[in-house]
């Protein structure tokens, strides 16, 4: 892979590929933006084999096509990136080999996306694809919908009592995961998945609600899949410099603003604040989960145990239950559960309570202020705090596809996290609560 010539800018690439460009068919524009900004480096201590790998299963699943799609052939991927048809051919075998389907047809190759770990069901009725939509995603259109408002299907929590904290001994003294102790809760009823980024469409049609993303013109995105130009980066945290300021990256375009959600109305909306996620709740007579609330129904009537189906986090067959990192972070993921970042909201499998993802896949904000000495002070937590003075930190629950146990081992019910209210990221979401 050393002698491979360097792959052209971006720029350079536009200025001098007018015939290779020609063999991607016009459906894989979006794949052409995928691998022609930054997403194949050279310089990355990760195979470029791997790298375009992952560019052609976000794209697969990026596809407004939810059947099949063909790729160029070798040649042409190889001649457009600079690359060896070897290291393309690499590439297309490692796809095979995660449940990604791949034959040979004519001059392209065919993928189909895979079935395992994911499901495309949505939560309630037909959900139909509108390219003329006026959000200009490809989203639903109101009228599309089979009910105005939160469509979300809930689960039912029954009133009880639990121990809320960290039972198994794996919390992070910081985040105050105990002392354990007892929470008794009224009944409560609790979105099955977190909001899509079709339902949070909804509310943007409805309304004409921007984030806070998009008044503020940026948010973070994970430097692996950042589809942005240069000049569109705008630092990076130096505690967490997988992190990167990206202009022009929000809801609709969680990569940066060269990417988009076509063929990601079932995952859940990233780059939504806490205030985001209030604004939405408004619209919907809705509320956020206090964090005891989140924690009892995501441990799904399993009580003290570790994650939501039990304490270990593979199956005895190896399956990977949740979305996580795999792999050496940040710079290198395997991908075995399936997916680099979102997850479809019904991928896996859903609690004892009907609830999916709770864990892994993307954080999701609770309504009340973060305090690491919560439990000590208190020995029960029935209801959210009141509301505080900005910018009192909210609590994050549940861990992300980059949680992974050498850095981060927040995947599991009693973790804690915490950010900003006006914070946006591409690892974080919500689900909203009956009020
Ligand atoms: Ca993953």
């Amino acid at each position: 892979m050393n002698g491979e010539k360097a792959l052209k800018s971006p720029a350079a690439s536009a200025q001098g590929s007018s015939s290779a460009s020609s063999a991607l068919r016009p459906e894989n524009r979006s794949l052409e933006r995928l691998l022609t900004h930054g997403l194949l480096d050279h310089n990355s201590p990760i195979p470029l084999y791997y790298q375009l790998a992952n560019a052609l299963q976000r794209f697969v699943h990026m596809n407004p096509d939810p059947g099949e799609t063909l790729l160029p052939p070798e040649t042409s991927l190889a001649e457009r990136l600079g690359i060896s048809r070897p290291t393309v051919r690499q590439a297309f075998r490692w796809l095979a080999g995660h449940d990604l389907a791949t034959r040979r047809r004519g001059r392209g190759t065919l993928i189909q996306p895979s079935a395992t770990c994911c499901s495309t069901d949505l939560p309630i009725g037909d959900r139909d694809i509108h390219g003329d939509s006026p959000v200009g995603v490809g989203l639903l259109s109101a009228a599309a919908r089979p009910v105005a408002g939160h469509v979300i299907e809930q689960a039912r929590v029954s009133a009880g009592r639990f121990a809320i904290g960290d039972s198994s001994g794996d919390g992070n003294r910081a985040d105050g995961e105990g002392p354990v102790h007892e929470v008794e809760l009224p009944a409560f009823e609790i979105d099955a998945t977190t909001v899509t980024v079709a339902d949070f469409a909804h509310f943007v049609e409805a309304t004409g609600y921007r984030t806070e993303a998009e008044t503020f013109g940026f948010s973070a995105v994970f430097h692996l899949v950042v589809a942005a130009d240069p000049a569109d980066l705008i630092g990076r945290p130096s505690g967490t410099p997988w992190w990167l300021g990206v202009r022009g990256a929000d809801w609709r375009h969680p990569e940066g603003p060269l990417s988009d959600v076509v063929g990601r109305n079932d995952h859940p909306v990233v780059h939504v604040s806490w205030h985001d996620a209030q604004a939405y709740c408004t619209w919907a007579s809705r509320r956020l989960p206090s964090e005891a609330e989140w924690e009892y129904a995501a441990r799904g009537g399993l009580d003290r145990r570790r994650y939501p189906w039990g304490d270990e986090l593979l199956t005895t067959s190896g399956r990977w239950r949740c979305n996580i990192w795999q792999g050496s972070f940040p710079t290198a993921n395997t991908v075995e559960d399936g997916w680099l970042t979102t997850a479809p909201v019904r991928s896996y499998e859903p609690n004892g309570y009907g609830l999916w993802q709770t864990i892994g896949n993307v954080w999701e904000w609770c309504d009340d202020i973060f305090d690491p000495l919560a439990y000590q002070r208190s020995g029960q937590r029935t209801a959210a705090t009141p509301t505080p003075p900005r910018p009192s930190p909210r609590v994050l629950r549940g861990g992300s596809y980059l949680c992974q146990n050498s850095y981060c081992n927040r995947y599991r019910n009693s973790a804690r996290s915490s950010n900003r209210p006006d914070s946006s990221m591409g690892n974080a979401g919500f689900r909203t609560v009956a009020r």
